[in-house]
């Protein structure tokens, strides 16, 4: 007896939730800031979690040290169309979550074919890759999209207000939300666009305001010395930033409903850089404006967005102030790892999925 793929779907489907086979999921960008959390988190719910990473000359697994004999990594470009139809062929994966992105909003001015390549291209390998695989049980696209697209709509926004990009990252990203829409309506796909606010932790790149700002200050007054002031851009700009581990939680949700639909996640609270450095100056007894000097050129962008806030789908756990203390703890060491230590003792089971 032959399946038809509507058969092989609906098979796929019971064993998503049976728990007689493990589900398999494909990360991309599994070493970044959210990939090593997301994959922490699926390995805790049971999955076989596989991975794409680029080859690099150096280490680029710092991230996922402590799990690699737990996955599988693919090494590959997701801008390479025959790699990312081999992998997803091979693999077969249930949930393919797409977190690849050249994800830095200020570089984007400087190389947008690349940003677009990547950003957008990356995500149409993935699509296509799935839609031609016809006979093989379609998989569940999540897509790392962001509130940059909203740009300069006025605050608070959510998943009804029209976008407004700023940058060739947020265009990137736009379109990669129209894909993720249009493969969904013309090809009954189930993808979803999460459309996630800043959010940040340890993990996160040292050229990111938030990180960059608390590895300086979590440093002795000494060093800080030694080292110089810090230099920042537009410290005016608003931004709603949560905690990393609570955000990849809710992409793991949005593939398991019964229908798929896009949504917006952020903390409702928004500060300015200025009032992040205020935060910070506090937990550290320091006066802020003594180590900062504001340079009108390098980190300047070109366009930027002024205020971002969350009309959230979904509650998140962490805000701003205790993310402050959870990236500080980390700079002084006052806290084993990425802060997991200081978490349970203060905040109970939020980590508790942690292994
Ligand atoms: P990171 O920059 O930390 O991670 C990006 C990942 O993509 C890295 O693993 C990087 O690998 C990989 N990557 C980049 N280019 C390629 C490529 N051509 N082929 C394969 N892999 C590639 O980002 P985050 O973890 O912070 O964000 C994850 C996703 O969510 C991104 O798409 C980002 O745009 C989006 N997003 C993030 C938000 C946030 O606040 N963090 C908010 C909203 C959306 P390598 O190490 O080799 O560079
Ligand atoms: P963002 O994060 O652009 O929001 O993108 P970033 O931390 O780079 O900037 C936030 C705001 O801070 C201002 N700023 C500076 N930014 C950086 N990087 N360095 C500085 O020195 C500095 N000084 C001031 C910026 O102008 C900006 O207004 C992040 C990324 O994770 C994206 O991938 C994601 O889509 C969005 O968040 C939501």
């Amino acid at each position: 007896m032959t399946m038809s793929s509507e058969h092989l779907q609906i098979l796929a489907n019971k064993l998503r939730y049976t728990g007689k086979s493990k589900p398999r999921a494909l990360i991309t960008g599994i070493n970044g800031q959210d990939g090593s959390y997301l994959a922490e988190w699926l390995l805790h719910k049971g999955y076989e979690v596989h991975g794409i990473v680029r080859r690099a000359s150096t280490n680029n697994l710092e991230r996922i040290r402590h799990i690699l004999d737990k996955i599988t990594l693919h090494e590959g470009e997701i801008t390479d169309s025959i790699f990312v139809s081999y992998v997803i062929y091979t693999v077969s994966p249930l949930e393919i979550y797409n977190l690849a992105a050249q994800s830095h909003v200020h570089t984007s001015f400087s190389v947008p074919d690349y940003t677009f390549r990547v950003n957008t291209l990356g995500l149409l390998n993935i699509l296509e890759a799935v839609r031609q695989m016809d006979y093989l049980p379609n998989a569940r696209i999540y897509q790392a999209s962001t509130s940059e697209m909203f740009g300069n709509a006025p605050a608070p926004q959510g998943i009804e207000t029209p976008f407004d990009v700023q940058s060739p990252y947020a265009i990137s990203k736009l379109a990669s939300h129209e894909l993720i829409k249009h493969y969904r309506n013309t090809y009954d796909m189930y993808t979803v666009s999460g459309i996630l606010f800043n959010h940040e932790s340890p993990r996160r790149g040292e050229n990111f305001v938030t990180r960059k700002i608390t590895k300086y200050f979590g440093k002795s007054i000494n060093d800080r010395l030694k080292l110089g002031r810090l230099k920042l851009g537009n410290i005016q700009s608003e931004r709603d930033w949560g905690f990393a581990p609570d955000y990849v939680q809710i992409m793991w949700k949005s593939l398991q409903d019964n229908e798929s639909k896009d949504f917006v996640l952020g903390t409702e609270i928004s500060i300015s850089v200025k009032d992040f450095l205020g935060v910070v100056g506090k937990y550290m007894w320091s006066d802020w404006t003594t180590y900062v000097d504001i340079d009108d050129g390098e980190f300047v962008r070109p366009s930027d967005v002024h205020k971002l806030q969350a009309k959230s789908s979904y509650t998140v756990k962490t805000d701003v102030y205790d993310l402050v203390k959870i990236m500080l703890d980390y700079e002084t060491d006052t806290c084993d790892g990425d802060g997991y230590d200081y978490y349970m003792e203060n905040y109970g089971d939020i980590f508790a999925w942690r292994t």
